[in-house]
């Protein structure tokens, strides 16, 4: 399982010497207290590391340079208590190489308008202190997160969280390694990209397997490790199999066992494989897939990277928190104007972790990929909040779609459908979405979730410096179509500005 307390966010404060020793002990003792009490509060998920006011050029520059190489270090939380003279900060944020949210805060929640006097005037800056230093950063053109207000207010302490949580997926992602098994689905487009590129922009690396490789792991399989995992099977999930399907659950524990193994050993975070190369595989890998998602595998099917690689960020932001996140396919769509709806699923993988209840382990042929009958696991997804988000090659950019829904009831039981599944209402409305997803050139594969939020994935597409579109209740489809055009003049100047 994931777990991101090992990850540390720096709590830095900005002044300068002027103000003397006693303001700066002073300054010192009020930062100690804020980065302790946003480290202990219940919805932080990871380490908040107080670090010593900084008040030249000098320190400034040193912390950055140490937080770069600091490899539990996501990123900074800045905090200006009083003025700091932010040319201070210009070498230092040149070389800073993460991602920081700029918390513009105070220590006192009220002014004390009975007691305030220009001693308590000249420590309690911050509302003109986080301009200079706001100033700065948009000088610099430096991507970061601006959270406002006391650093006891839950909606603070909210936007620091969902910032924490795409710094540790970010983090998770430099030096990560994708495994692709076999090449793309041939023909594919939108699976398609650039992985050099992706590497630059994204730390991530993406390389090919031989099919044969994976099957020389799942060959090697032994029958304590097939039973051993049939335990787990039986005590997670509900059984009813003839012998045949017994056998086919069987052979589908040796694929899942030869698989974590391959991943294990690779030190892979993320894989992909395509339908059309599964030779020496007998089945095509479904519960495998589901249940590897279900422990933080990033995935992607028919060969698609981008996707694997954005489930597993997903996963990383997701941490410790209530509701599952998975591979997705929009797969088809009810039309009855008095309802609309998405079916979302794919062939086989979609992660457990949403299932609602007891998933359902079962055996059934598929009609597609000329395999053996694959098992996997079937469910249907609780109603509630949830997320799809998905990443494209736009040839001179990445762009990213984020689209909030509502996953709601389906209209019947499915008997026929025997696949995990779930049922959605995008945001605005189905109609205005899908014009707006396909506008945007989003793919057919996403990554939904039903634990974060778009705010999550939009704190996420600034650390990369990437595009984000979002589709939500406020998107009109003329405004949408001018942001696209606007977009494609930014990003052919953007790198000029810097
Ligand atoms: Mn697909």
């Amino acid at each position: 399982m994931l777990e991101l307390k090992n990850f540390e966010v720096w709590f830095v404060t900005g002044s300068q010497r002027m103000y003397g020793p006693e303001v700066l002990k002073q300054v010192a003792d009020d930062s100690r207290q804020i980065a302790e009490y946003i480290n202990a509060a219940d919805n932080i998920p990871c380490k908040v590391v107080y670090k010593p006011t900084v008040t030249t050029p000098e320190e400034i520059t040193k912390l950055c340079v140490e937080a770069n190489s600091a490899p539990n270090c996501v990123g900074l939380m800045t905090w200006m208590h009083t003025f700091s003279p932010a040319k201070m900060w210009i070498a230092g944020l040149g070389l800073l190489g993460k991602p920081f949210v700029h918390l513009h805060t105070q220590f006192n929640r009220d002014i004390p308008w009975d007691k305030i006097d220009m001693d308590f005037m000249n420590l309690n800056q911050s509302a003109h202190g986080g301009r200079e230093f706001g100033f700065i950063c948009s000088r610099l053109r430096k991507n970061r997160k601006v959270v406002v207000g006391h650093w006891k207010d839950k909606e603070v302490l909210a936007g620091l969280e969902v910032w924490m949580r795409a710094a540790c997926a970010w983090q998770d992602w430099q030096g990560m390694k994708v495994a692709r098994f076999g090449d793309n689905m041939r023909e594919v487009a939108v699976t398609e990209g650039d992985k050099v590129e992706a590497q630059k922009q994204f730390g991530y690396s993406v390389n090919g397997y031989g099919v044969g490789d994976l099957v020389s792991y799942i060959d090697k399989v032994t029958d304590s490790q097939i039973k051993d995992l049939f335990d787990i099977y039986q005590a997670e999930y509900l059984i009813e199999l003839n012998d045949e399907q017994l056998k086919a659950v069987k052979e589908s524990a040796r694929i899942e066992a030869g698989m974590r193994g391959f991943l294990q050993e690779g030190g892979f975070k993320a894989f992909t494989n395509t339908f059309e190369d599964l030779h020496g595989i007998l089945q095509m890998p479904g519960l495998p897939t589901q249940r590897l998602m279900a422990e933080g595998y990033g995935f992607g099917a028919e060969g698609d990277w981008k996707s694997a690689a954005l489930v597993r960020a997903m996963k990383v932001m997701a941490a410790g928190l209530e509701g599952g996140t998975s591979f997705m396919e929009d797969y088809t769509y009810h039309l009855d104007p008095s309802g609309p709806k998405v079916l979302g699923a794919h062939m086989l993988e979609v992660c457990c972790s949403l299932a609602a209840g007891k998933a359902s382990l079962q055996v059934h042929p598929l009609g597609i990929g000329g395999k053996s009958d694959p098992a996997r696991l079937v469910f249907d997804v609780a109603k509630g909040d949830g997320v799809n988000a998905a990443i494209m090659d736009m040839g001179n950019r990445f762009r990213m779609l984020v689209n909030p829904c509502k996953v709601v009831e389906s209209n019947g039981a499915l008997p026929k459908l025997p696949v995990a599944r779930v049922v959605w209402q995008p945001m605005p409305d189905l109609k205005t979405a899908a014009a707006a997803w396909i506008l945007g050139g989003g793919a057919h594969h996403a990554g939904f979730s039903m634990c974060l939020t778009k705010e999550h994935l939009e704190d996420f597409a600034e650390m990369a410096g990437i595009e984000c579109l979002v589709i939500d209740e406020n998107l009109t489809i003329s405004e949408f179509k001018k942001e696209i055009r606007t977009n494609e003049i930014y990003y052919m100047l953007a790198n000029s500005l810097k």
